[in-house]
């Protein structure tokens, strides 16, 4: 199973890397690496799991944090009782388009791969229409907002070799704008 210690740590010149694309059909080693990233972030958000492993929790992953510069990522958004989680594993994912309209969750964002805290609004698209395979190599077209969005946003990043600090404006790191509004959970 992944744990922290399979997570590369920033500065590692692999979380700056553009990630090559991945070929279809998926070899069983690029499947098992789907399902084991899938399982840890599932597992990091198991209480009992996460502290028997000493996990930090994580609500999605993308393979070049595992050293593996390859465009797979993995999101898994727990939601409450009744309702499915927001679970996908997206491989050679492409923004189509964005709104212009930018959205920042309103504590900032932290990162599997950086230990140090970045304070500070990272501005993402509110709405983004997403093109990518699943494992089976199924092509998709998807429109996400909300939540969702911004952890995709956040882990196509990755693939982008994007960390969330790099949008981070240093001059007013909580400044807002006519196109920048604090993200809200509809309640
Ligand atoms: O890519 C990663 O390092 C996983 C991040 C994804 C993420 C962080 C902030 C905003 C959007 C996506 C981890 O989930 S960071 C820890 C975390 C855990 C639960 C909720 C939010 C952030
Ligand atoms: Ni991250």
């Amino acid at each position: 199973m992944i744990t922290m210690d399979d997570i590369v740590r920033d500065y590692h010149p692999t979380l700056r890397e553009r990630s090559e694309k991945i070929e279809f059909p998926l070899n069983e080693e690029l499947k098992n690496l789907a399902d084991e990233m899938l399982e840890f972030i599932i597992n990091s958000q198991n209480p009992e799991i996460a502290e028997e492993y000493d996990l930090r929790p994580g609500v999605g992953l993308a393979a070049p944090q595992l050293n593996i510069p390859k465009q797979m990522m993995t999101v898994h958004i727990p939601s409450d009782e009744e309702e499915e989680p927001f679970s996908l594993v997206m491989v050679n994912p492409r923004i189509l388009s964005h709104s212009v309209k930018q959205t920042a969750l309103q504590d900032g964002e932290g990162c599997l791969s950086i230990d140090e805290v970045y304070e500070g609004l990272v501005p993402r698209s509110k709405r983004i229409t997403v093109e990518y395979y699943d494992v089976d190599g199924n092509k998709h077209k998807e429109r996400f907002k909300g939540y969702p969005a911004i952890v995709i946003q956040h882990e196509i990043d990755h693939l982008n070799g994007v960390l969330f600090y790099d949008h981070i404006n240093q001059d007013n790191p909580f400044g807002l704008s006519d196109d920048l509004e604090i993200f809200e959970e509809n309640l």
